[in-house]
């Protein structure tokens, strides 16, 4: 890690590599480019992006093929552009946990890659995502992301869905064979979104993905990435999909970023949107121990020059350390604690000798079915949730 920029502060949220941190080379390399207008911003070598992100404290960068190597680029063009790129990565120590495939950007996945209604095409996203995973793997890549851009429709009349479900699960099962017979130590995270860049996307949910992943030949190889703004853009708790995903044992990568319910997939930096949502999720990684990458999915306001660009790298990593040490002080918070000490004497209470949790047997079921409960004593004690909503937020606020 090089020299810090005094511009940041020095101090306990101050982020270093073994927070963990990633930023896509797509992230802070997002020039400002929109529907309605023309980049802002020159477009960054990604030598430089993995030396900027050094010094602002970030463990490693990520990549689609085409962030690094030009969907045009020769194969001398690709081993020079490698070569520089690996020199980065040995003079900062950088890593590359995470790769992907850019099967969206290019006009002939306008109609979908892996589920197109052309065969050739599909063919054509297959061997780019092999190639792909081979420069995935050569830079110390161990998980591997697919979102699906360009898999979904305008008009149901082009697509039987359940064709679009059958091809998705035919590449993926193909690709999962393909990691197993190079021996890649290589595991599949999918990316869901409901929308945007088509009207409709296949599996637009990570729940829909979830359900998905238990079809395929090897369902351990694959899990869930799923981002903040892609679950929040049709109005869900983000918490509780992270929180389903952990508890399968499914949860291999995370996009973090901000969002307004129920608009376009706004990327904004991370907690910049929805603090208490955010520290719920600071609050639920953490408490789980969860020992993936913190990778951020987001980019600038358009507004932004360069400096603008840093800030917005350097505020996403500090916002999530300050989440996190609120989550320190919500655990250490006395009036919390006694609260959630109460709650815990409910959750561990005995009915007639049974409890606190049921596995069936006849005899249980007897009892249970037999015993005379107190339903209006148990109705009548609140569960005091405003107080510790007010507790939580308070913290938050920075007066507890
Ligand atoms: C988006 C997606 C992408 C993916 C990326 C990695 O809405 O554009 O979030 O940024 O995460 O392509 O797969
Ligand atoms: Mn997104
Ligand atoms: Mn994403």
């Amino acid at each position: 890690m090089s020299q810090r920029p005094s511009r940041y502060p020095n101090d306990k949220f101050t982020p270093r590599p073994e927070d963990h941190f990633t930023f896509g080379l797509w992230t802070v390399g997002n020039p400002g480019r929109d529907p309605f207008g023309h980049p802002v911003r020159a477009v960054m070598s990604p030598v430089k992006i993995v030396h900027e992100l050094s010094k602002l404290g970030a463990y490693g960068v990520n990549l689609h093929d085409e962030d690094l190597i030009p969907f045009e680029a020769s194969p001398a063009e690709r081993d020079k552009i490698l070569r520089d790129f690996k020199g980065a990565l040995a003079e900062t120590g950088m890593k590359v946990p995470m790769a992907t495939t850019n099967l969206f950007s290019q006009p002939v996945f306008r109609e979908g890659a892996f589920t197109s209604n052309d065969a050739q095409v599909r063919a054509l996203a297959l061997a780019k995502t092999m190639k792909s995973i081979d420069l995935g793997v050569e830079l110390g890549a161990s998980t591997y992301v697919f979102w699906g851009g360009r898999e979904g429709v305008e008009t149901n009349a082009s697509k039987d869905p359940r064709d679009a479900v059958k091809r998705f699960r035919e590449a993926l099962n193909f690709l999962c064979e393909y990691v197993r017979d190079n021996g890649y130590n290589l595991k599949f995270a999918l990316e869901a979104k409901p929308n945007e860049p088509r009207g409709d996307l296949f599996l637009p949910t990570s729940g829909h993905m979830l359900a998905f992943i238990y079809t395929l030949d090897h369902p351990d190889m694959v899990g869930l990435n799923p981002e903040v703004a892609h679950e929040v853009m049709p109005g869900l708790d983000f918490s509780h999909v992270v929180g389903q995903a952990l508890e399968a044992g499914k949860l291999f990568h995370i996009d973090l970023n901000g969002q307004k319910p129920g608009r376009y997939d706004q990327d904004l930096r991370f907690a910049s949107e929805d603090q208490k949502g955010a520290f719920f999720l600071v609050k639920l990684l953490e408490d789980s121990r969860w020992d993936g990458m913190r990778h951020f999915d987001s980019h600038a306001y358009r507004t932004e020059d360069e400096q603008g660009v840093w800030d917005f790298a350097y505020y996403s990593m500090r916002s999530y350390l300050i989440l996190k040490e609120k989550v320190a002080r919500f655990h250490a918070d006395a009036d919390i604690r006694e609260i959630l000490a109460t709650l815990e004497k409910r959750n561990t209470a005995q009915t007639g000798g049974l409890g606190p949790s049921f596995k069936y047997d006849k005899k249980t079921a007897a009892a249970l079915k037999g015993f005379s409960f107190d339903a209006t004593g148990l109705a009548a004690k609140g569960y005091e949730y405003e107080r510790l909503d007010q507790l939580t937020t308070e913290v938050l606020l920075g007066v507890r």
